[in-house]
């Protein structure tokens, strides 16, 4: 494993740029252990950062230029501040990170180191950790270091610029992680909490082989999965009296007597068209994304994302209770409910994802589920610490790995 801290950052920004960063941060990756297609809801979840992490190197810059290399990605990144061109791969989340400061030292160019031991094929939020790590390393580089609470909307608002209607959950943890401790978000209305890790309990993360690609068809599909939330929170509005805020979350109808009996009524699939047809609703708020709009004539799955969704935000509950309580077999047993749901309800699992996961829970793991978005990428397992070099060996089996264990460490470092 290749070792990271700020000397080593800023002789490699010395060797690139010939001069000194005058910040090097670092953010880290996030496994979320509980609550997962919940936040973009305002359903609660139950992350936790890990040290894997995304470094990044910056200093002023030459002529409002902006020049960032990667040593995850070839090649180096040379935009104008003043008008960045929408940038291809990795540099979308550079484009919308400037486009987000743009109140923060005007005209001034950067330059910018990016390097790390996170991995970049889904669901350990690698490009959140990205998004973050730029904007603090930038408005620090340029004199106007920014407060966490004020990075963690510029830093959402950043990664959807990149065309994901993406929660807050990344960015939030990423910034407020403590070492030993999951983070219990809720959105609805905004709390956050330290959660111990108790002692008894490993985590192993392990990859699925498999990239989910967040600038094609993982980004359609995880979209498609909030317009869904979205349409089923509006028919379960109506039918029970409640007024909507828009956009329509989930969350503004959970626990409403009856709600989770005509969850199981919704249709199975509809448009946007076809929800606003008959009900006072404006079609148009209902597709707004952030940058883009949703399809108002594409049917998409409601009844399972919303089985799903209002399921997956009580077993938050139980996994918090589970922890208090050292609870591991409980705990575990929560994983694999959530993985079923996220597989036969959500329908964002892969064969490669549900086979790595029976692998880790065969070897030992209380339990085991996707992270993330799913559709590809990582999954985390549970496991007694005894079990941890077991459920390791049996996840590279299944599919080649990697995979490793985690634990719970602190969010963004500025140093
Ligand atoms: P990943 O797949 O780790 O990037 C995504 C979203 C989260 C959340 C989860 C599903 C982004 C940046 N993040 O995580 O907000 O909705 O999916 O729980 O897209």
């Amino acid at each position: 494993m290749p070792f990271f801290d700020r000397d080593s950052v800023a002789a490699a920004f010395r060797d690139s740029y010939g001069v000194d960063p005058n910040v090097v941060v670092r953010t880290p990756g996030r496994v979320n252990l509980i609550g997962e297609h919940t936040d973009y809801a305002g359903l609660p979840v139950l992350p936790m950062a890990i040290a894997v992490s995304t470094w990044v190197g910056a200093g002023p810059g030459e002529d409002g230029r902006i020049r960032a290399t990667s040593t995850a990605f070839p090649g180096l990144v040379d935009l104008s501040r003043e008008s960045p061109a929408a940038g291809a791969g990795w540099a979308r989340y550079l484009t919308g990170a400037l486009a987000e400061l743009a109140h923060v030292a005007p005209g001034r160019g950067a330059d910018i180191y990016i390097t790390g031991d996170l991995p970049t094929e889904g669901g350990l939020s690698s490009s959140s950790a990205l998004t973050v790590g730029i904007l603090a390393a930038l408005a620090s580089a340029w004199g106007a270091p920014l407060a966490r609470e004020d990075l963690l909307p510029l830093a959402i608002a950043a990664e959807r610029h990149t065309g994901v209607e993406s929660g807050g959950m990344d960015q939030e943890v990423m910034l407020f992680a403590t070492a030993g401790h999951a983070l219990r978000i809720d959105f609805h209305p905004p709390a956050r909490r330290q959660v111990a890790i108790p002692a008894g309990l490993a985590f192993v993360v392990a990859s699925s082989g498999e990239v989910a690609e967040k600038s094609a068809g993982a980004r359609d599909a995880y979209n498609e999965r909030v317009a869904g939330m979205r349409f089923a929170a509006t028919m379960l509005a109506d039918q029970v009296g409640v007024d909507l805020d828009m956009p329509p979350t989930l969350a503004q109808v959970y626990g409403v007597d009856v709600v989770d009996l005509l969850v199981d009524e919704l249709p199975p699939k509809i448009s946007a068209r076809e929800v606003a047809h008959g009900r006072d609703v404006d079609v148009a708020a209902l597709v707004q994304l952030s940058h883009t709009t949703f399809d108002q004539i594409q049917k998409v799955p409601v009844r399972g994302v919303a089985q799903h969704i209002m399921s997956e935000a009580a077993r938050v509950d139980a996994a918090e209770q589970a922890l208090g309580a050292s609870d591991f077999a409980a705990f575990g047993a929560i994983l694999d409910a959530s993985h079923a749901s996220l597989r036969d309800a959500m329908r964002c699992s892969t064969p490669a994802l549900d086979r790595l996961c029976k692998a880790m829970r065969r070897a030992g793991a209380f339990g085991a589920r996707l992270t993330g978005a799913g559709f590809g990428g990582y999954a985390v397992a549970a496991c007694p610490p005894e079990a941890v070099g077991g459920v390791i060996q049996a996840a590279i089996d299944a599919t080649g790995g990697p995979a490793f264990e985690v634990s719970a460490c602190a969010g963004l470092e500025i140093l």
